[in-house]
């Protein structure tokens, strides 16, 4: 931190933040968050590499280069870039020598090389690799044009700028970390997406967005940037083409965009701009090009298939920060009971721990957890518990003693354990970028098993430590092991939620071998999904805070996490009846439906909200029980192909420039189109249809794509859609699945797959085909299988849609 710095921190030792924290902890914590700050910065101030003078450097002239597999290396005069295309299309860009490897994001080994890739010399002095699906071209200058194999330009890199910092001290062995820039070009009608959960999306609009995972302190609307997940992951969809770039350097950095503009025929389009800045780390990216689908099938195949969710885990569950006693928590599942509402899993917050502490149980409050678990078990409802990184630096304490025992926690540059302040007051942080560490941290899952949980919950891993001023989290000067290589905080922050989620993850796997682990986490990066889902943290309580709630998803979806949801009613506040509901119907559709408040928010069971909500309410839950079997298969999907649940509604038809833009409704798999309620008072809405035809599930009214329609949603519901000649695995009577199709429209047919649920263990899972069509006057539903004749579907069909419906026999 430099004096400038240290005037901007200063400046924001804001009385609120320092009253806040006194507010909600005490003012004994108020004061011991000044003192946590000030040991951040002055660790920073003797911890990090200093001063040297920075020197400029732009590649220079390229003067030759180097064919390997798959393409071959660029030598410029200061610089070289390593291009290199993986089998299966993803193309590799290194500066500076930089490799594929080593990875947080990458699931595995890089992927080998397409040998029919190959470097050639290009005009213009400079090269060239052609593959099958893209083609890359590097300028005399280091310029690099990204463009379709009928050579239309997706992207246009400009030669990046380097600053690198030249060391004062001779004896400074470690190399200093470079900053730098890279600026990019997009055709004039590009919309981004992505950058990881951000609330102001999905398209993002011309702005500055960080990549350092922040937690906003307590509630966040739209406008408030970054929160807990930033991904330097960006999807940019054209009329010549999709593509996805993935700059793999977890170091701060900011991105900056800004859409372009088309010049009405005067070809005089201004392009889209993007500029990326980093703090630090290498210059090296992956591009992958292609249809949406394919697109995000590349990426999952790079970072990883998201982690299959246990079936209850896509039913209904609520939480509450300050359930604060077994009581509350049989009252609130007798309530759902009582009341016929579907329920789950019930999660339980940091007030169930003895004084904040991770791994432990407050025994007043909670005297027999593992007999509650069995209790509600039998009623069909799991319990989830939050796990929390910061340990209570208590020597004495089982935890504590065995992490400081197998040096467990990060330390300062002088060697000394890095002290912060969580929930528990003084804390230590797990490294969990150290495989020794991820391995005693999951073994502390055991505990968690014993007590009867089901599933976890990771919080305030950005990592948080509360400060009263700078940053809320640890000095950018503490020490990780980064896998043996060494580094420190700088490079590590980004990555901590998702190395903590491995190690949960694993752990899991290692204690219950037989079912498959429940996890999500508040913080993460590329290929978070290995591991388990998100939520949306804090959303503020407010119409706006709906919004972001859908905008969220559908980005982290969008960058390879699909499993994420919203804290219905939002975290921080008292919603009103009809914001409750409105939230409520959303994400009745979202893959995680969480009713989840803070400690001083109102209350988010469905019957607090009078008879009417409560009926609502009832309907949605009855909906997403209804469609489970839909969700399984959608989690599978997303396993087998990256397809998230949730897409957006260009994702079939990124060249129509009118759903490009639409961020107000989205595709539910293949078959629904949701079109939720965002606004108060709002009784019909307008719905942009994709093509095709498609069914307003609530009337069976059909409408044909594309175009816009107008519909009612009046407070008992949100706008469905079904797209004509859907099958949708649905459950049917006696809990049985059955098929639900939506006619196909005349000479037309309809296909779909499903994936039935195969248990919470790791069976294979059987993927069946259908195809719907029109015979004989009656829609037919058919099994189909490669190379045999169609046949009976095996399951209960309900025809819907043809204006006289059958049900199923
Ligand atoms: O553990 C308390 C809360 C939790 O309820 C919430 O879901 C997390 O996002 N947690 C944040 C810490 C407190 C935030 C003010």
């Amino acid at each position: 931190m430099d004096g400038h710095d240290l005037v901007r921190s200063v400046r924001m030792l804001t009385a609120d933040r320092v009253i806040g924290a006194a507010r909600m902890f005490g003012t004994a914590q108020g004061l011991r968050s000044v003192r946590s700050a000030w040991r951040r910065h002055r660790a920073d101030a003797v911890g990090l590499p200093h001063g040297g003078a920075e020197m400029a450097r732009v590649p220079g002239p390229a003067y030759g280069a180097d064919p390997q597999p798959g393409g071959g290396v660029v030598h410029f005069a200061r610089s070289s870039l390593r291009v290199r295309v993986a089998a299966g299309g993803a193309v590799f860009c290194g500066w500076d020598g930089a490799g594929p490897e080593p990875s947080y994001a990458l699931a595995g080994p890089c992927p080998e090389a397409d040998r029919r890739a190959v470097l050639e010399p290009d005009t213009g002095g400079g090269w060239r690799v052609v593959s099958e699906r893209v083609m890359v071209a590097v300028s005399r200058h280091g310029a690099v044009e990204v463009r379709t194999p009928g050579g239309v330009v997706l992207r246009r890199e400009l030669p990046p700028r380097w600053w690198d910092r030249v060391a004062q001290e001779p004896a400074v062995r470690r190399p200093l970390a470079s900053r730098w820039v890279q600026r990019s070009e997009v055709p004039a009608d590009a919309r981004f997406f992505g950058l990881g959960g951000r609330a102001d999306g999905p398209r993002l609009r011309a702005g500055s967005y960080r990549l350092w995972n922040t937690d906003p302190g307590g509630a966040f609307v739209p406008g408030d940037d970054p929160l807990s997940i930033t991904m330097p992951v960006q999807l940019v969809v054209a009329d010549a083409g999709t593509h996805l770039v993935f700059h793999d350097n977890s170091w701060d950095g900011r991105v900056r965009l800004r859409e372009g503009a088309e010049g009405a025929g005067s070809g005089h389009d201004r392009p889209g701009r993007c500029e990326l800045r980093m703090d630090g780390g290498p210059l090296r990216y992956w591009i992958l090009v292609g249809a949406p689908a394919r697109v995000l099938q590349g990426w999952t195949a790079l970072t990883g298939a998201p982690a299959l969710p246990p079936r209850w885990a896509l039913g209904h569950q609520h939480a509450r920060w300050g359930f604060g006693s077994e009581a509350e928590v049989r009252r609130v599942v007798a309530g759902y009971r009582e009341r016929g509402l579907p329920l789950s899993a019930v999660h339980l917050d940091i007030d169930h721990y003895d004084g904040h502490r991770v791994f432990t149980v407050d025994r007043a409050a909670f005297p027999a957890l593992p007999a509650l678990a069995r209790e509600l078990r039998a009623q069909g409802v799991r319990l989830v518990s939050i796990v929390d990184p910061g340990v209570k630096a208590e020597p004495g304490s089982a935890v504590y003693d065995s992490g400081a025992a197998a040096g467990a926690f990060v330390r300062d540059a002088r060697g000394r354990e890095v002290r912060g302040l969580v929930w528990p007051g003084e804390a230590v942080f797990p490294d969990f970028t150290d495989a020794r560490v991820r391995k005693w941290w999951g073994g502390l899952y055991a505990e968690r098993l014993a007590q009867g949980f089901s599933g976890v919950w990771h919080d305030m891993n950005e990592p948080v430590s509360f400060a009263a001023f700078g940053e809320a989290t640890l000095p950018r000067s503490a020490r990780h092991a980064l896998e043996g290589r060494g580094g420190d905080h700088r490079e590590a922050h980004n990555i901590y939620g998702l190395a903590m989620a491995r190690a949960g993850y694993e752990g899991l796997c290692q204690l219950r071998p037989q079912e498959r682990p429940f996890l999500f986490s508040r913080s993460g990066w590329a290929g978070l999904q290995r591991y388990g889902g998100t939520w949306s943290g804090d959303v503020a309580t407010g119409w706006p805070g709906l919004r972001a709630s859908l905008s969220l998803v559908l980005g982290l979806g969008l960058c390879g996490v699909p499993y994420s949801g919203p804290d219905v009613g939002g975290f921080s506040g008292v919603p009103s009846a009809e914001l409750y509901l409105r939230w409520f119907q959303l994400a009745a559709y979202l893959p995680l439906f969480r009713t989840h408040s803070a400690l001083y928010a109102g209350r988010r069971e469905p019957w607090e909200y009078g008879p009417e909500v409560l009926e609502h309410a009832r309907a949605a839950l009855l909906e997403r029980e209804r469609l489970l079997p839909y969700f399984v298969t959608l989690a599978h999907l997303a396993r087998l192909t990256g397809a998230p649940y949730v897409r957006p509604v260009w994702w079939e038809e990124p060249r129509d420039r009118a759903l490009r833009d639409c961020g107000d409704a989205f595709l539910l798999g293949d078959a629904l189109l949701v079109a939720p309620v965002l606004e108060e008072g709002v009784r019909q809405r307008t719905v942009r249809l994709p093509r095709g035809r498609w069914y307003d599930t609530a009337t069976g009214h059909a409408y044909d794509g594309p175009g816009q329609v107008r519909l009612a949603t009046p407070l008992s519901r949100i706008a469905v859609l079904a797209r004509a000649g859907a099958v949708l695995p649905v459950t049917g009577a006696q809990g049985r699945m059955e098929l639900e199709t939506w006619a196909p429209a005349a000479g037309r047919t309809g296909s779909a797959v499903v994936v039935p649920d195969a248990g919470d263990g790791w069976q294979r899972p059987v993927v069946e085909r259908f195809v719907s069509r029109w015979a004989q006057g009656r829609v037919v539903v058919e099994r189909t299988e490669e190379g045999q004749a169609a046949r009976e579907a095996g399951y209960p069909v309900r025809v819907r849609g043809t204006g006289r419906e059958s049900r199923p026999d």
